[in-house]
């Protein structure tokens, strides 16, 4: 047996003990107080985005990103008028055809395909903060501790690669379609990133041409160009951290005058950084960000998105 049918073949095991174990113990309960009334809930968040949701958090209207129907743009004209230009775009009902997109705002699925298994999760707002720190526990404490509504502090199943450890939810997910366009047509990554509301992570660059797809809830994307990297406050030092900004609060852009101000005093350039684009990414929607451009994220709501990397 080849190493790589040897490790298919462990993960298969691993998915069928799971669903013994689910069969004999059940899914552990959410709430201490009211496990039955847990059970019924069905849906962790399906507030659907209207034009005043999308609208609500774009700075300006010549900053909204430029957003395409998937279902009327053609691959090549993507390709034309974004790939190859290195420019941001949404790509709105891209993936509601995926069974992801049905299937997992129901916590109950999840809990079935994953609640015993463990996974790795960051604790505290944001990986620059001083509190930060991260955690493996089982994918159902997770849940409970850290996602459903009334938890106080922030914990983010983050960057993980969590479909090569749970086979079973690679049925519901897809390759999108312009990963095919990297140069080498490869995938340098794929990774889950599920949270409550409230996560960030935090302005930085990643050295690959992403598509970031939303599948649950959503978020605010702020993206800046290259060009904008002397005023963006670049970390120097730490390899975790190296393509990370110093400019932790970003979220402050959002509010009033005075917090904006704050932000202003503290990383004064930040206001010449004028070539950027915002959105909300909404359920169904696939955001296309180019390589090496900076970008920003902020849930606004239970949130489940899937980054495809590729080169
Ligand atoms: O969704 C997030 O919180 C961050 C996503 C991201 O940074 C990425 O896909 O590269």
């Amino acid at each position: 047996m080849g190493d790589n049918t040897y490790r298919e073949y462990l993960h298969q095991v691993a998915d069928s003990v799971h669903s013994i174990i689910v069969r004999k113990f059940g899914i552990p309960s959410l709430s201490d107080r009211d496990a039955e009334n847990d059970l019924k809930k069905p849906k962790l968040s399906q507030e659907h985005c209207s034009n005043d949701l999308r609208n609500s958090l774009v700075s300006n209207p010549s900053h909204a990103i430029p957003i395409e129907d998937a279902n009327a743009i053609s691959l090549m004209d993507f390709k034309k008028k974004y790939f190859n230009t290195h420019t941001p775009c949404l790509l709105k009902n891209a993936s509601k055809n995926w069974e992801a997109y049905r299937k997992w705002s129901d916590v109950n699925y999840l809990l079935e395909k994953a609640a015993y298994r463990a996974v790795p999760v960051e604790i505290g707002q944001y990986y620059t903060s001083e509190d930060w720190s991260q955690k493996i526990m089982p994918f159902h404490q997770y849940v409970k501790e850290y996602v459903m509504e009334g938890n106080t502090q922030i914990g983010y199943l983050a960057q993980h690669p969590l479909f090569e450890q749970i086979h079973s939810l690679r049925k519901d997910i897809q390759e999108p379609i312009y990963c095919m366009l990297g140069e080498l047509g490869e995938m340098s990554g794929v990774n889950a990133w599920y949270g409550p509301k409230g996560t960030i992570s935090p302005l930085h660059t990643d050295p690959c041409d992403n598509i970031l797809v939303q599948l649950v809830g959503h978020k605010f994307v702020r993206i800046y160009h290259p060009d904008e990297t002397p005023h963006l406050y670049k970390r120097q030092s730490g390899i975790l951290q190296a393509n990370t900004s110093e400019i932790d609060n970003l979220h402050l852009l959002q509010f009033e005058e005075e917090e904006r101000k704050i932000l202003n005093e503290k990383f004064p350039l930040i206001s010449k950084a004028t070539h950027y684009w915002d959105c909300t990414l909404c359920e169904g929607d696939m955001l296309f960000i180019p390589k090496l451009y900076w970008h920003y994220v902020q849930s606004l709501s239970i949130s489940f998105s899937i980054s495809y990397w590729f080169v």
